[in-house]
């Protein structure tokens, strides 16, 4: 007898790709979820773990809520049941409900584990006479949300240690040895008798020895940023199928059939025909029934690039191909990859840039986050202390109409080109 789950994260359902501007690739995402979920079917899975992202908002669009019932309409309807925890992503203030909450309400089967420890009452699953045991640390907003973790790490390895058949630990979380850009855990802090570390957050796939267990990320479903190119070309994007009939987990990594994706770059009016050459032998040489998405970084000599580039844009588009052209990409691209919860070095580093102040900068990221968790007297108040450095402002303002004319000018020039459409 076998005892066989599927573990997913980083789905971003409702994501809105706004610099490629096209309906087509936003419905990527929830065709590569439904493609997942006809897989678990014919494979006669009935549980899916989702370790957060689940979706890319606190707040979906109703449009979003309806469509991920739809997916996974069926799923439950034949006994699955989908085991969550909050993201990044989808945590909402403390006095929001979050989706997840919503969706674990309102449909039979789903489960939202919270940050918790064991509920016997909701989630006693057995598969095949193995009794399954799920513990939940969703991510945790704000500078104390590492010590909060910690302490809910102590607890399920305090109740984990009594526990008979198999305790999978499914988190939203980074770890510091495997991604050390970003705050984390330490390998070290994860709980001991943990048989699967289902977890989410990083967006790369990953599969390591940690303690007595195996540590797994699957990686997001869908290609959610172009950082994550390489990665899928490498390991492919999808997820993951866990076998847990013997005491050590069996990992297989299933990849799912998504839109592929290129990078190109240039930098000098003249490499414009060898660029247009090197697009045309990737699209010829493309085996896929969808058409690609390419990137293209300008990185300088930017207007007379765009300009010569403009009629082959032009063609590629009307063949289908879905174009993303990158201005300055190293000076103002924020990368999607994901960072800590209390905002990353690298935003950091991307706004003081842009504003020349770090204090202002850490509070607009504050409230950026704030505002993304939709608790209004609280963003109120951080704004407040941002208008409020005057010396800041006043020397701000002086050098400001300049440079905002400029951009605007900029603005109306690139839609006058057509060439808007492309850079959204
Ligand atoms: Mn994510």
């Amino acid at each position: 007898m076998m005892v066989l789950i599927a573990h997913a994260a980083d789905i971003h359902l409702g994501k809105s790709f706004q610099r490629i501007a096209s309906e087509e690739r936003d419905r990527d995402i929830d065709e590569a979820f439904r493609q997942m979920l006809d897989f678990i079917i014919s494979e006669h899975l009935k549980i899916l773990i989702i370790s957060g992202d689940l979706f890319d908002r606190p707040r979906p669009s109703n449009f979003t809520l309806a469509s991920f019932k739809e997916s996974v309409k069926e799923f439950l309807s034949s006994g699955g049941r989908i085991i969550l925890v909050n993201g990044d992503h989808d945590t909402a203030a403390e006095s929001d409900i979050t989706a997840t909450d919503l969706v674990s309400r309102y449909l039979n089967g789903v489960y939202h584990l919270r940050h918790f420890v064991k509920r016997e009452h909701e989630l006693n699953i057995e598969e095949d006479g193995v009794k399954l045991n799920f513990f939940g640390l969703g991510a945790i907003r704000g500078p104390r949300g590492l010590k909060q973790g910690q302490e809910i790490m102590k607890r399920i390895n305090e109740i984990a240690r009594t526990e008979q058949g198999r305790n999978i630990m499914v988190s939203h979380i980074s770890i510091k040895e495997i991604f050390p850009i970003a705050e984390g855990h330490s390998l070290d802090s994860l709980p001991s008798n943990i048989d699967y570390y289902a977890l989410g957050h990083i967006h790369r796939r990953i599969i390591n020895n940690v303690k007595d267990g195996i540590l797994a990320y699957p990686g997001s479903l869908e290609i959610i940023s172009r950082d994550e190119i390489d990665d899928w070309k490498k390991k492919g994007k999808g997820f993951y199928i866990v076998d847990l009939s013997s005491r050590e987990p069996l990992v297989h990594q299933v990849n799912l059939d998504i839109r592929p994706q290129e990078k190109f770059g240039i930098s000098s009016e003249k490499e414009v025909q060898n660029l247009v050459a090197e697009v045309e032998k990737y699209l010829a040489q493309l085996y896929s029934d969808k058409m690609p998405v390419i990137h293209i970084e300008l990185s300088d000599e930017i207007d007379s690039i765009k300009k010569a580039l403009r009629p082959h844009v032009d063609r590629w588009q009307k063949q289908g191909v879905m174009t993303n052209l990158i201005l300055n990409p190293s000076k103002a691209e924020t990368s999607s990859i994901e960072y800590g919860t209390s905002g990353s070095m690298n935003e950091l580093k991307i706004v003081n840039a842009l504003v020349g102040d770090e204090h202002i900068a850490r509070l607009i990221i504050e409230l950026k986050n704030c505002l993304s968790m939709s608790d209004e007297q609280q963003c109120g108040e951080i704004a407040k202390e941002i208008t409020s450095k005057k010396e800041y402002w006043d020397k701000a303002l002086k050098e400001w109409p300049k440079s905002s004319a400029e951009s605007s000018t900029q603005k109306k020039n690139l839609s006058e080109a057509g060439l808007g459409k492309f850079m959204g």
